[in-house]
């Protein structure tokens, strides 16, 4: 029974450690990457966009700054976050996605109304500091 007991502390610890080790340096973002819930099939041509997200001495951005497509097309944003703690958020389309550090996260979805829309960083004070962007749907 003791023996037991010690097996399970051991593991306990190892599970631990492994969990410490995981975190990133910085304020330990949340790794709860919403899933998206029923995720309509997706049509249309596809757009393709890259960025990446991080904060500097002057502000916290995404590289990119603005996307323009077409109504229908489907648009495909590669975020990588390469410093601090970051999401990808726009309200309009139903996107809430974070960006756990040095991984490239895929977001997509349907461009399916037109209009001027601003994608951004839900994280406190980031959107003031200029971490959003324009997408332009024609
Ligand atoms: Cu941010």
């Amino acid at each position: 029974m003791g023996k037991l007991v010690g097996v399970i502390l051991v593991i306990v610890v190892a599970v631990a450690g492994y969990m410490f080790l995981q975190r990133d340096t910085d304020t330990a973002p949340t790794k709860t990457a919403k899933k998206a819930a029923a995720q309509p099939t997706l049509s249309g041509p596809v757009k393709t966009f890259t960025t990446t997200a991080f904060y500097d001495e002057t502000g916290v951005w995404y590289s990119l700054k603005e996307m323009r497509v077409k109504k229908g097309d489907t648009v495909r944003i590669k975020a990588t976050n390469t410093k601090g703690t970051h999401d990808f958020t726009l309200d309009e389309f139903g996107v809430k996605t974070e960006l756990p550090i040095n991984q490239e996260v895929t977001i997509e979805f349907q461009a399916d109304k037109v209009g001027e829309f601003t994608y951004y960083c839900s994280k406190l004070g980031h959107r003031a500091k200029g971490q959003f962007g324009k997408l332009i749907v024609e």
